[in-house]
């Protein structure tokens, strides 16, 4: 029996293909995630909104596709990503209808009829905005898509994702008093694609979330590269009061291959949570095969970090402490002295692990997970000391030809005395690293013996391991 590779603590549909998370919304005390779903076996088909509900933000349960292109309206194409806002006690979606791209609405029912979010009836206005506003018409190339809807200072406000084609992608604003009618009111920020430092920002963007975190405006989105074909997530940040945007601090949300097209959602505890989507990095051909392709992010909290200009706070959420299951403690190592079978008797491939670790100057340590007893297939994740980076190599993970691995390296200075806080959650492909509340790495790796399952702590030079806990994990469903 080959392993399995799909996560189990991670949310993802019964079957087939998702990709981007859709219309968060909390209502009546329980989380609404919805989310880009194709609910056949083809991988290329008409795009739906897939929908699940959860009490805690950790298990889910699946309900009903919500949205379905409609044969002639304005999403025939395809129902594309948006958000969901409560219109003064009517669930409202607010999402992008193809071809060509435009805005649709779509609402469920309210108060005596209500029926918890399950139907959805779209709104007769439809499309509520036909296009790129007429100066941005012919540039756009009809890339007009994902927009994001909230409330503020009495009115509906809109970001959405759109292009110049001969400068780069832009995020455009709107504002509405009845999320039917809207203004257009100018761009939010455009990019350069010629631009390489610090990343590219490609040709048109998409998937903006633009929200207030700890005093500042704070814009993530996710930049396409109709060239390139890379795909990240991006963020920038200003003063609150800054008017228009002027960003003092840009950023990468989540390094690596996988994680893309993230949507927040402000809680009503008032934390920030954000999903993304992770896609896969195996051949088409076997998504096919096995059937399912895609899962979602953990919900990660975000924060702004005071003192820290620049520096977005990435952590997992709270809640997920209630998949711990067995445990195991180790402090106070020496790593250079530590038996190096320490960790022999602990195997698995849904594992979670916390790590609190001094280094010397010039020092590396971490872990290796997923590993062969005869280290065949392996994956590292370390700290290197001296180049100030956290480094997540695949690049043994896998004896599979198909699955092309790699090296994911993310830049992690330390403050003098300050430990490292390495976080790692592991669920069968899935492997997101967080680290001292401020990165985030997201892979993915798919070994093909069913033994690699071992863990092992990798180190050079000398470093102390002051606790490390290590759980297994149950399972979301
Ligand atoms: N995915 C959606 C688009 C969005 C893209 C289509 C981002 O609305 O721009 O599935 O992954």
């Amino acid at each position: 029996m080959p392993p399995n590779h799909r996560p189990a603590f991670h949310f993802l549909p019964e079957h087939y293909w998702m990709n981007d998370p859709n219309g968060l919304i909390e209502w009546q005390g329980q989380t609404h995630l919805f989310y880009q779903y194709i609910p056949n076996a083809a991988f290329r088909d008409k795009l739906h909104w897939g929908h699940a509900v959860s009490a805690d933000r950790v298990h889910w349960q699946h309900l009903p596709v919500a949205l379905a292109p409609t044969p002639g309206g304005p999403d025939a194409g395809g129902c594309w990503t948006g958000s969901a806002v409560d219109n003064d006690g009517v669930p409202t979606l607010i999402y992008t209808g193809i071809d060509p791209q435009v805005v649709c609405l779509a609402t469920s029912a309210a108060g005596a009829s209500a029926d918890g979010l399950l139907t959805w009836t779209k709104h007769q206005a439809n499309p509520v905005i036909s296009g790129p506003p007429a100066e941005l018409a012919t540039a756009a190339q009809g890339q007009f898509r994902d927009p994001f809807v909230w409330r503020e200072a009495g009115a509906w406000h809109m970001v959405i994702g759109c292009k110049d084609k001969d400068h780069g992608g832009l995020v455009l604003r709107y504002r509405s008093a009845d999320l039917v009618h809207w203004d257009y009111r100018g761009v939010l920020l455009a990019g350069d694609m010629n631009q390489g430092e610090p990343f590219r920002t490609g040709t048109v963007w998409e998937c903006p979330n633009y929200f207030e975190l700890d005093g500042q405006r704070v814009l993530i989105f996710s930049p396409g590269d109709e060239i390139r074909h890379t795909q990240y997530s991006v963020v920038y940040a200003a003063s609150r009061q800054d008017e228009p945007f002027t960003p003092t601090a840009q950023g990468l949300v989540v390094y690596g291959p996988s994680f893309y097209a993230p949507q927040s959602l402000r809680l009503g505890d008032g934390r920030r949570m954000m999903w993304g989507w992770l896609k896969e990095t195996r051949s088409r051909e076997t998504q096919l095969a096995e059937g399912w392709s895609g899962a979602m992010s953990l919900p990660m909290a975000l924060s702004w970090r005071p003192g820290a200009p620049g520096e977005l706070g990435i952590a997992p959420a709270e809640e997920l402490k209630d998949l711990r299951r067995e445990h195991w403690h180790f402090e106070n190592l020496d790593v250079a002295q530590t038996d190096a079978g320490l960790l022999s008797a602990i195997n698995g491939d849904c594992l979670e692990m916390e790590a609190v670790c001094q280094l010397d100057p010039g020092a590396e340590l971490g872990l290796r997970l997923r590993a062969a007893p005869d280290g065949q297939e392996q994956t590292r994740v370390r700290y290197q000391a001296a180049q100030q980076q956290l480094a997540v190599d695949t690049r043994a993970s896998s004896l599979s030809a198909e699955v092309a691995g790699g090296l994911t390296t993310a830049p992690l200075g330390l403050a003098p005395g300050e430990p490292l806080r390495l976080h790692i959650f592991l669920d069968r492909s899935v492997l997101e690293v967080f680290a001292n509340g401020r990165r985030c790495l997201a892979v993915r790796l798919y070994p093909t013996r069913d033994d690699s399952l071992g863990l092992g702590l990798v180190s050079q030079g000398s470093a102390r391991l002051a606790a490390l806990d290590i759980w297994k994990m149950g399972t979301i469903w």
